[in-house]
């Protein structure tokens, strides 16, 4: 079954994308802004595209029309018409300006899409999201990202509610008006898509800082927060200036107004908002303190900061013709991001931390009903398209082609993107085109990747041929079906390989005419090839998708020793990481199966003699100790059962703890104790991420001594990342010690928005059958909201979709109260609640039982009255499995 038909409009088409037969050159608009309402002016200067015979029609939603004129003539009631979508109006010509007044309700906003207030009241503050189609919450407007208009925007409101008045582009005046008032003006000089307004309004405290461009132009930086956490934006102040800088070097992209505004709320459905000139960011992912913010958060702030600013350029300067496109500028800025992140840490191990998310969340989405292309073919509600797939294996492949390219192909071609679309709406093909073209290369195939959804398998095999001194390396590939697409295509996906003899040395690989190497990338082009190695001694190891060269499923017939043999000596960080990765989930199988004991004796005998080592880096070390997470071993049984995959994990993590002993993990525990103190530098986050690993392992053999530690951790912890990591092992671990632990952090940061958030969700995610209870608790809180969404993905989704054996309840009670709690997230915030849905992607490869009440709890949801577009959409798809 699926979600009702009038829930369910006609989808949009990428194959039925038309230009617009209606352009806004410019557009004028003023606020009179109030909480529970706004007015809002505009003044549309059109453009008519004469090839096309289409009467002027404009989005608009949820507006109270109160006056409309077109040059300069109020207009009858009989020339235009209006329904709850749009207004066609009657008349219009080229160089026509088109004038109306609405009204909106700002407080009464609880989808937080459009103008909305975000706090109380008395204190909160007026702000607008627009991506992707918020604008026509707004104002009538031809609400779509091909139509780029030069913005002049006035805001008026009451000076002693709302000092602070912002909008994107650079100020043009301000002054006072009667009744305690005042109005600001800001002009943007650059043309952007109605996805790019933004406007900010209320009681703001600022952070400010000059800068000037490697084009020698003076900017101010200017971060701006409730007053209570001013103090906690110098570090995202900092960051912004590290991403500011090396966009300026790695892509030569200078800043273009005369002001960047950030401003932080903690009312946002998703992570933050590139908006021209004023960036709105999810305070989550712009405030950081030693206090509250762990190390994982302080390197999420840097990347976000640098993500949005990044975005600059490529989404803003050089936009999407239509949404279809939208991992040109998601894909490319997530690239862009990653590279930066890489530079300021660790690059192994922020490659580590991207391909685990991809598996974790893209992988996964790829797997199950929701899979789609990262250029859907068609969308019924584009805000359920913002996905792991768009953005993370969009950016993989942008990271493909930036390696067929080389470093400063990529840059010449990125140079040529930029310069021939600056100021346009650009395509995918677009941005293949400039590529190439910079480089003679033809990277048309590549296309391909974008068009097909699936993950594709990699085959490896390997034949040493001892007489003729020749390894051979056959490649193949095949991609399953997905939903709609029952036939896949061959991809080209590049393979960066290397090979090893049983020592644990590289060989220099003499492969065609190319001087021996000891990397080298091959292109699998078609379904099958074949790659032969001369001048080879003894049947080596091959090591495979080096730095994770393609996004692909790895299907190779390693010995456990091979794997082990990579997991000590590959110089690849990412590859001994990967070799241990697949290791693991080999042992995972013969725990599971009672199958032959060699993966997990050499799983934990390789990791064994790698923590006794001195020299390795402890952050690597720690992900090295790390198995694949519940999801990703999910995926490599027919049929799940959450509990026992969550049982195995722990087994298989409690036979490394016993191999590595109790001693040797005390004593690396008390080692890491004292350098660990707060220092954010890499050595610093490096040692507390051992220690937390450490601590989980000593628990599971030793856990009357490690609930001591971990209780003293929390009470003598500096920072956050010690205290949360010591909170988690006391509560996930249910010790005795963790009730005292837990009132404390509540006391603690009872005021601490943030921080509180922690609190809900290291609860949430207690495993196996405590954690319903433990929710239906924390539902009652006084601090637990539906209306904040950081507090209901705290809560809710920390357990739908972090906690699987916690949610995963054979008895269906863990479906029923989420069910119920979508349906009423879905009447508030229809955005959230779709993505909180998606909780439920993989519950047909559930074990029947688990299956069958995961179904009937979504078919249930589905044929409630008054779904929402975005809830009805991904349980229609997800049915549809
Ligand atoms: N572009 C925004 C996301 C908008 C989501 C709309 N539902 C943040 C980002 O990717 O930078
Ligand atoms: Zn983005």
């Amino acid at each position: 079954m699926s979600a009702r038909p009038e829930h369910a409009p006609a989808p949009t088409r990428l194959r039925d994308y038309r230009p617009p037969a209606w352009r806004v050159e410019r557009v004028e608009l003023e606020f009179d802004l109030g909480i529970d309402a706004t007015e809002v002016a505009a003044r549309l200067h059109l453009r008519r595209d004469e090839a096309q015979d289409a009467p002027l029609q404009l989005d608009g939603e949820g507006l109270d029309l109160l006056a409309i004129a077109l040059d300069g003539r109020a207009l009858d009631a009989g020339e235009y018409r209006h329904d709850d979508r749009s207004l066609e109006v009657d008349g219009a010509r080229d160089g026509s300006v088109l004038e109306t007044r609405v009204r909106l309700k700002p407080a009464a906003n609880t989808a937080l899409e459009g103008l909305y207030l975000s706090g109380s009241r008395e204190a909160g503050f007026l702000l607008t999201q627009c991506e992707a189609e918020g604008f026509r919450h707004i104002t009538f407007f031809p609400d779509r990202p091909d139509v780029l208009a030069r913005y002049t925007v006035t805001l008026r409101a009451d000076r002693a509610r709302f000092p602070v008045l912002l909008a994107g582009g650079n100020p043009d005046g301000a002054g006072e008006l009667a009744d305690g008032r005042h109005w600001a003006r800001f002009v943007d000089p650059h043309p952007k898509p109605s996805y790019l307004f933004a406007l900010v309004a209320g009681r703001l405290e600022k952070l400010e800082r000059g800068y000037t461009t490697a084009d020698g132009r003076a900017v101010k930086l200017v971060m701006w927060s409730e007053a209570n956490v001013i103090d906690c934006c110098h570090y995202a102040l900092d960051a912004l200036e590290r991403a500011m800088r090396w966009d300026e070097q790695a892509y030569g992209r200078n800043y273009d107004l005369e002001v960047f505004h950030v401003v932080a709320t903690h009312d946002f459905n998703m992570g933050a908002m590139e908006n021209k000139g004023l960036n709105i960011f999810n305070a989550k992912y712009l405030l950081a303190d030693p206090d509250s913010t762990t190390d994982d958060e302080y390197r999420a702030v840097e990347a976000v900061v640098a993500h949005e600013y990044f975005h600059n350029w490529s989404g803003n300067r050089v936009t999407c013709r239509d949404w279809f496109q939208l991992s040109l500028k998601e894909g490319f800025t997530v690239f862009r991001e990653q590279s930066f992140s890489a530079d300021m840490n660790s690059a192994p191990l922020k490659r580590i931390e991207d391909v685990a998310l991809l598996r974790r969340a893209q992988f996964t989405e790829d797997a199950g009903p929701l899979a789609h292309p990262v250029r859907p073919a068609e969308y019924r509600e584009i805000n359920n398209f913002y996905t792991a797939t768009v953005y993370e294996k969009g950016a993989e492949l942008v990271r493909m082609l930036a390696g067929r390219l080389g470093a400063e192909g990529f840059r010449r071609g990125a140079d040529r993107y930029f310069a021939r679309n600056d100021g346009r709406a650009a395509t995918l093909e677009d941005f293949l085109a400039a590529l190439g073209e910079a480089n003679d290369i033809d990277l048309a195939p590549y296309l391909a990747w974008y068009g097909q959804a699936g993950t594709p398998r990699l085959k490896a095999c390997g034949e040493y041929d001892a007489t003729r001194r020749e390894y051979a390396l056959t490649l193949s590939q095949h991609t399953l079906a997905t939903p709609g697409q029952p036939l896949k295509q061959p991809l080209p996906i590049p393979v960066k390989l290397a090979l090893f003899d049983h020592g644990g040395r590289m060989l220099p690989l003499h492969l065609d005419d190319q001087p021996p190497a000891p990397e080298r990338v091959v292109v699998l082009a078609a379904a099958e090839q074949r790659f032969v190695f001369r001048d080879v001694d003894a049947p080596p190891v091959p090591s495979l998708l080096r730095g994770f060269s393609a996004p692909v499923i790895l299907e190779c017939d390693y010995a456990p020793d091979e794997l082990a043999l990579l997991l000590t000596h590959d110089a690849d960080g990412f590859n001994r990481w990967e070799a241990g990765q697949q290791l693991a989930a080999r042992a995972y199988d013969a725990l599971r199966d009672g199958g032959d004991d060699a993966a997990p004796a050499a799983w934990c005998a390789a990791l064994a003699a790698l923590f006794a080592r001195d020299g390795l880096d402890p952050a690597l070390l720690a992900g090295l100790l790390t198995p694949p997470g519940e999801l990703e071993l999910a995926d490599r049984q027919a049929e799940a059962d959450p509990a026992r995959i969550h049982a195995l994990r722990q087994a298989l993590q409690r036979r490394l703890a016993e191999h590595i002993g109790a001693d040797a993990l005390h004593a690396r525990y008390r080692a890491l104790a004292a350098p660990a103190g707060l220092d954010l530098g890499a050595a610093g986050q490096a040692a507390r991420r051992l220690k937390r690993r450490v601590l989980e392992l000593l628990a599971l053999v030793d856990a009357g001594q490690a609930f001591a530690l971990a209780a003293a951790q929390y009470d003598h912890a500096t920072g956050m990342t010690d205290r949360l990591a010591a909170l988690a092992v006391l509560v996930h671990h249910q010790a005795p010690q963790a009730a005292a632990a837990l009132a404390h952090f509540r006391a603690r940061y009872d005021d601490n928005a943030l921080a509180l958030d922690k609190w809900f969700a290291v609860q949430a995610q207690v495993p196996g059958e405590p954690a319903l209870a433990r929710v239906r608790a924390l539902e009652a809180d006084p601090k637990f909201t539906l209306k904040n969404p950081n507090r209901a993905r705290a809560l809710l989704g920390s357990w739908a979709s972090g906690n699987p054996s916690g949610f995963h309840r054979a008895d269906g009670a863990g479906y029923a109260l989420y069910a119920e709690r979508l349906a009423e997230l879905d009447a508030l915030n229809p955005q959230i609640a779709a993505r909180l849905a998606t909780a439920f992607n993989g519950w047909n490869r559930l074990e029947p039982v688990r299956r069958e009440a995961a179904r009937q709890a979504m078919a249930q949801l589905a044929a409630r009255p008054a779904l929402s577009r975005n809830l009805g959409e991904i349980l229609g798809n997800m049915l549809k499995a």
